[in-house]
């Protein structure tokens, strides 16, 4: 497989700055090497170029950086588009305000090929804010209510080409909601499993339902890992923190089964911030559950376990 790695560093769409050092974190961690030892190619295009500086205001008066979060997802869309035109990108944030574009630069590939088009979304949070909506004013609470076309980002994030159908979104992780995403996620198809729902199914029989769902129809899947996915004691290097998260071995089986499954198209890897990292440990298992979707195992297994 050629793996095409793009960075993002936003930042401004987190409260906590550091998340620009987070694809060169993730490079220093050896991204590369572990692919090309699992008999990848890989091609680093390095870094988005950021947007002009300016100011836009929006009436919600907490909304932050809103000038800046929409050049850069403006950037991105392109570049998305384009990185997917052969390989499977990989891309690093920045923070999850990135993924407006990244997932919507895949879902404007899907529809080229004719594709439908599916979302894993691996987090604590449902990132389901308006600009309205928001209390906290970081936009990276906004990407998946953009990327479904909810309205509210007219004029303000760039107009959307190819909307992701919410009933071909799949939320896993889930365990922080603030009461006006939790309405507005509950009125859309999206499936949210919380953690409530992992410990009581497990994360083997939901993910394998969606992804039998996706391969059933001949899907396209954008998997989108938020730090925040994991647990603080094994992932420590994110701004937002949530205890309960998906332990070590959740979250590499989670991986293991995306890569049997043989439907992942592209990745985005954010919300790291190698400024709250101890000694890079979050970055390095980020390398290492990027290298399970990409096919390391144990032991040999057989080619589809689910
Ligand atoms: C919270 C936290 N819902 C907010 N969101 C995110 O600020 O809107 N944290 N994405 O990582
Ligand atoms: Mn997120
Ligand atoms: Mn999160
Ligand atoms: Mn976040």
């Amino acid at each position: 497989m050629l793996c095409k790695i793009v960075g993002i560093p936003l930042q401004v769409g987190a409260s906590q700055l550091g998340c620009e050092m987070g694809p060169s974190a993730i490079r220093v961690a050896g991204l590369s090497d572990a692919l090309r030892e699992l008999g990848h190619e890989v091609v680093d295009l390095g870094n988005i170029a950021p947007p002009e500086p300016g100011e836009q205001r929006h009436p919600n008066a907490a909304v932050r950086a809103l000038h800046e979060v929409s050049g850069w997802i403006r950037a991105t869309t392109d570049a998305a588009f384009a990185a997917s035109d052969s390989g499977m990108p990989i891309f690093l944030g920045g923070d999850h305000a990135i993924a407006a574009r990244t997932v919507s630069g895949m879902a404007k590939r899907a529809a080229a090929k004719g594709r439908p088009f599916f979302v894993l979304w691996l987090d604590a949070h449902t990132d389901f804010h308006t600009l309205e909506t928001t209390v906290s004013g970081n936009l990276h609470g906004t990407p998946v209510a953009y990327f479904t076309g909810q309205s509210g980002f007219e004029g303000y994030y760039p107009d959307l080409e190819v909307p992701v159908d919410p009933a071909n979104l799949c939320v896993m992780g889930i365990r922080s909601v603030d009461p006006a995403e939790r309405a507005a996620i509950s009125r859309t198809a999206a499936t949210v499993h919380d953690m409530r729902a992992i410990d009581e199914y497990g994360f083997v029989s939901l993910l394998r339902s969606f992804l039998e769902r996706v391969e059933r129809e001949n899907g396209l899947l954008h998997v989108s890992f938020d730090v925040d996915f994991l647990d603080p004691s094994i992932g420590p290097g994110v701004g937002t923190t949530v205890p309960g998260g998906a332990t070590f071995r959740e979250a590499h089986l989670v991986m293991e089964m995306l890569h049997e499954s043989g439907l992942v198209a592209s990745l985005d890897l954010v919300e790291l911030n190698p400024f709250l990292d101890e000694r890079g440990r979050t970055a390095q298992l980020l390398v290492d559950l990027t290298a399970s979707l990409m096919g390391r195992t144990v032991l040999d297994r057989p080619t589809r376990s689910y």
